[in-house]
C-alpha cells in the first residue's frame, strides 16, 4: 500500500465519527527496538532535565528523588534519528491524510508509566492545554512500546467526544504546578472504551477526543511514544475561555526559563529551525502571537 494512503475509506470515516483509532502494526518491530531503546537511556540518564524537557508528569519535580511518572518532551532534540524511521513517514502520512496536506509534526512526548502502580492519567481533551485564542486542527498517535493492556494502562477513549465542545478542566487538587490537567465536565466515564494494542500499534486521536490511562497495575514499566501533528491553528481570538490554564506554572517551565536565560534560548532556537513553516502566513502568525504570549512576568 502507498505510504500515502495508509487509512482506509472506512478507517478515515471512523476516525471522524468516534474521534480516534486504534491500528496494529504501523511500526516495524525493529524500529519499536530502537525507539524504545533509545527513550529507556534518556529516562535512565535524565536527559534533558536541567532544560525542562524531563519531568514529573504527576507530581512536583524533586530531583533527590524518582519521578513517579517520569516524562519527556520532544525527544528528537536529543536523538533527531527518531525522524528518520519508516514509522515517522508513516505517521506523517496518516495525518495528512487525516489533517490535510499542510498537517506537519507539532511535538512529541514519551510517557513511562512505572509498574508496581504507576499513577493514571486523568481523563482530559488535549485542546484544553492549548491557547483558546486559536482554532485546531490536531491529532496524537501514540505507539504502544510493549504490550499496552487494561492492567498496564492502555489508552481509553469516549466514542464520539471529537464533535464535542472542550469541557471545563481542572488542575488535579488544585495544583497549578502540576502539569496534568483533568475534565471536570459532565460526560458519561462508562462509556470509555479500553484499546489494548501489540507492540508497533498505535491509537490515533483527535485533539478534542476525551481520553484516560489507568494506573499500571503490572510489575513491569508502560513506555508509550507519543507524535503530536497539527495545521496552523487559526487567529480567533475572544471566543473562549480556559480559565484552568490561568496561574498554571510548572518546575520545568522554571528549569526552562532558567536554561534560556543561561543561553539555551538560542539552543532552543536552533533546534526548533527545521519546524519553522515560513511559507504559511497562518503558521507565522500563529508562533508569533505564542511567543510573545510566553515572554511573561516569571
Ligand atoms: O499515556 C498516557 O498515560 C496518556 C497519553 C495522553 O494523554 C496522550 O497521548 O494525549
Amino acid at each position: 500500500m502507498e505510504e500515502t494512503s495508509l487509512l482506509s475509506e472506512a478507517e478515515t470515516a471512523r476516525y471522524r465519527d468516534q474521534g480516534y483509532l486504534a491500528l496494529d502494526g504501523i511500526c516495524p518491530q525493529d524500529e519499536v527496538g530502537y525507539i524504545r531503546g533509545t527513550l529507556m537511556d534518556m529516562f535512565e540518564n535524565r536527559t534533558g532535565y536541567n532544560e525542562g524537557a524531563q519531568y514529573d508528569f504527576i507530581s512536583r519535580d524533586d530531583p533527590s528523588r524518582p519521578a513517579r511518572f517520569p516524562s519527556l518532551h520532544d525527544p528528537r532534540h536529543y536523538a533527531p534519528d527518531l525522524l528518520k524511521t519508516t514509522y515517522h513517514a508513516r505517521t506523517l502520512a496518516m495525518a495528512r491524510q487525516l489533517l490535510g496536506p499542510d498537517a506537519a509534526l507539532y511535538g512529541e512526548h514519551a510517557l513511562l508509566k512505572p509498574g508496581g502502580g504507576g499513577p493514571e492519567t486523568p481523563w482530559h481533551q488535549d485542546e484544553a492545554f492549548r491557547s483558546p485564542d486559536f482554532v485546531y486542527k490536531e491529532l496524537s498517535i501514540w505507539l504502544a512500546l510493549q504490550p499496552a493492556t487494561l492492567e498496564n494502562g492502555c489508552m481509553q477513549f469516549i466514542p464520539g467526544s471529537n464533535k464535542w465542545d472542550v469541557l471545563e478542566h481542572r488542575s488535579p487538587g488544585g495544583d497549578k504546578h502540576l502539569h496534568p490537567l483533568e475534565c471536570c465536565g459532565d460526560f458519561a466515564r462508562d462509556l470509555a472504551v479500553a484499546e489494548p494494542l501489540a507492540p508497533g500499534g498505535c491509537t490515533v486521536h483527535d485533539a478534542r477526543t476525551l481520553h484516560y490511562t489507568g494506573a499500571n497495575t503490572s510489575n513491569a514499566p508502560r513506555l508509550a511514544y507519543i507524535l503530536i501533528y497539527n495545521t496552523p491553528p487559526v487567529y480567533k481570538p475572544g471566543r473562549r475561555e480556559f480559565p484552568w490554564l490561568e496561574g498554571r506554572w510548572t518546575d520545568s517551565q522554571t528549569r526552562k526559563k532558567e536554561w534560556h536565560r543561561r543561553g539555551g534560548l538560542a539552543v532552543d532556537l536552533v533546534r526548533r529551525l527545521p519546524a519553522i513553516r515560513l511559507t504559511s502566513p497562518r503558521w507565522l502568525a500563529w508562533a508569533t502571537i505564542r511567543a510573545v504570549n510566553k515572554v511573561g512576568p516569571r
